[in-house]
C-alpha cells in the first residue's frame, strides 16, 4: 500500500516535472536583430550579384576583400610554432598592455613611468567598455553615464546590461551635419557634478564628426570644472588622420589637464584583428597603490566572466609593436587604409555631384574616420536595400571602408535615385 502511494506520487511528480521542463523556454521571444550585425546577416542571405555591404565597419581593399595587414602576416610567421598555449594571466599579456598604453598615453608618458595606470587586456573594444561599465556599477552603483546622441548602438546595450543608468548629451546637429558644440557644453555644465561621460576619442561612430583641438580643450576644461569622470572609447586610433599619434590628441589634452580617466582601446580596426578580440581597458589612477587595487578589481570582474583573455591576438600585437621595423610597417599600412577611405569619400561625393544631385554632399568629405553619416532617412535606406541590394544601418550610416572603385558609381547612382525627389 505504502509503495503504491509513493509510486503514484513519484509518477505524478515526474509528469509535473516534464510539463514544467518543457515550458522552460516557452516564454522566450526572438531577440530584436542587432542594428549593425543584423545588416551583415541580411547581406549574406541576399543572392544578388550586385549586392554591396556598407553596414558593419570592417575595412575592405579596393576589390572589396577583407584585408590581413602585411605586418600581421609577418608577425604570424615569426610567432608560428614558437609560443605555447598556456593561459595568460587574468590581466592578459603584460607586453601587449605595455605597448598599447604607449600608443594612447605617449611613449614617454609620466603616468606609465609612475605606474599610475591600471590596465588589463580586454576582449577587444567591446569587452573593454563592458568591463569598465561593470567596474563603474560595482564601485559607483548609483552613478549614471552620459552618452552622446547618437553613438555606437552597442554602447546602450553595454551600460544597460551592466545596470548603469544612462543619460544622454547633445553631440550631432542634423541641420549643420556637424558638432552641436554649444548644446554639448551646456549638457556638460548641467549634468550633476561628478557624472561619468562617455567620449569617442576620435573618428566618432556613427557621425564621423570630431571636436576640433580647441573644442576638445574647452570640453576638457568644463569636464574638469564639474568634476566629471571622462571615459574614452578609442576604437579607431589611426583611422581619423591616418596617424595613431595624432588621433590620440584628445586623450593627451585631457592628460595634460590633469584628469583621471578611463580608456577602451581596440585593435579590431587599426590592425585588422577584428575576430581576434584584442584590446585594452585602462584606468588612470591617483597613484601606484590605487592602480594596483583597481587592476586587481578589474581582474576579479574578468575572472567569473571569461577568466582570462585569448593569447594569439595579443601575441600578434606585441610582436608588431615590440619591433621597430614591424611597427613602422604597421603605421604605413594604417595610413594606407585611412587614405583609401578618404579617396572613396571624394569619389562618392564627386559621383553624386556629377549625377546632378540637388542636395549638398559636402559632409561626406568633411566627416572623418570609417563612417559617413549620410542623412539618408530609414525609408530611403530601406529602398536602397530593397531595390539596389545595398546594405547599411537604418540610421543612414555608410561604412566608407566598404566602398570601392568598383561599387562607388553604383552606390552614388542608387543614393541619387532615392534622394532626388526629397
Ligand atoms: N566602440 C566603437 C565606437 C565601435 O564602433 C566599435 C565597433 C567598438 C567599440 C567595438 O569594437 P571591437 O569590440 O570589435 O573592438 N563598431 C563596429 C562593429 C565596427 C560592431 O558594431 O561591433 C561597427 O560597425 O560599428
Amino acid at each position: 500500500m505504502r509503495s503504491l502511494i509513493s509510486e503514484r506520487v513519484s509518477c505524478r511528480s515526474s509528469v509535473l516535472g516534464a510539463r514544467w521542463m518543457s515550458s522552460w523556454w516557452r516564454n522566450v521571444e526572438p531577440a530584436a536583430k542587432d542594428p549593425i550585425l543584423g545588416v551583415t546577416e541580411a547581406f549574406l542571405a541576399d543572392p544578388s550579384p550586385d549586392k554591396v555591404n556598407v553596414g558593419v565597419g570592417a575595412y575592405r581593399d579596393d576589390n572589396g576583400k577583407p584585408v590581413v595587414l602585411e605586418c600581421v602576416r609577418e608577425a604570424e610567421r615569426r610567432i608560428a610554432g614558437t609560443a605555447n598555449m598556456e593561459y595568460l594571466p587574468m590581466g592578459g599579456s603584460v607586453k601587449m598592455v605595455e605597448e598599447t598604453l604607449k600608443l594612447a598615453y605617449g611613449d614617454n608618458s609620466e603616468f606609465i613611468k609612475d605606474k599610475r595606470i591600471a590596465a588589463v587586456q580586454s576582449l577587444s573594444g567591446t569587452g573593454a567598455c563592458r568591463l569598465f561599465a561593470d567596474f563603474q556599477n560595482r564601485f559607483h552603483p548609483d552613478s549614471q553615464i552620459y552618452i552622446p546622441v547618437p553613438t555606437w548602438s552597442n554602447h546602450h546595450n553595454i551600460w544597460r546590461d551592466a545596470h548603469v543608468t544612462q543619460r544622454t548629451f547633445h553631440y550631432y546637429h542634423p541641420g549643420t551635419k556637424g558638432l552641436d558644440f554649444a548644446a554639448l557644453m551646456d549638457d556638460i555644465k548641467n549634468a550633476p557634478n561628478g557624472s561619468f561621460f562617455l567620449l569617442h576619442a576620435c573618428a566618432h561612430n556613427p557621425t564621423g564628426v570630431d571636436p576640433s583641438e580647441e573644442q576638445w580643450k574647452e570640453i576638457s576644461y568644463q569636464i574638469k570644472a564639474k568634476g566629471h569622470f571622462p571615459f574614452f572609447d578609442m576604437a579607431y586610433q589611426g583611422f581619423a588622420s591616418g596617424d595613431p599619434e595624432r588621433d590620440a590628441k584628445a586623450i593627451r589634452i585631457f592628460l595634460k589637464d590633469g584628469h583621471l580617466l578611463g580608456l577602451a582601446q581596440s585593435y579590431a580596426k587599426n590592425m585588422g584583428l577584428y575576430g581576434q578580440r584584442v584590446g585594452c581597458l585602462s584606468v588612470l589612477c591617483e597613484d601606484e597603490k590605487q592602480a594596483v587595487a583597481v587592476k586587481s578589481q578589474l581582474q576579479q570582474l574578468a575572472r567569473p566572466m571569461y577568466s582570462n583573455p585569448p593569447v594569439h591576438g595579443a601575441l600578434i600585437v606585441s610582436t608588431i609593436l615590440g619591433d621597430a621595423e614591424l611597427k613602422k610597417l604597421w603605421l604605413k599600412e594604417v595610413q594606407g587604409m585611412a587614405d583609401r577611405i578618404i579617396g572613396m569619400r571624394t569619389a562618392l561625393r564627386e559621383n553624386l555631384e556629377k549625377l546632378g544631385s540637388p542636395l549638398s554632399w559636402k559632409h561626406i568629405t568633411n566627416q572623418i574616420g570609417m563612417f559617413c553619416y549620410s542623412g539618408l532617412t530609414p525609408e530611403q535606406v530601406d529602398r536602397l536595400t530593397d531595390e539596389y541590394h545595398i546594405y547599411m544601418t537604418r540610421n543612414g550610416r555608410i561604412s566608407m571602408a566598404g566602398v570601392t572603385t568598383g561599387n562607388v558609381g553604383y552606390l552614388a547612382n542608387a543614393i541619387h535615385e532615392v534622394t532626388k525627389s526629397a
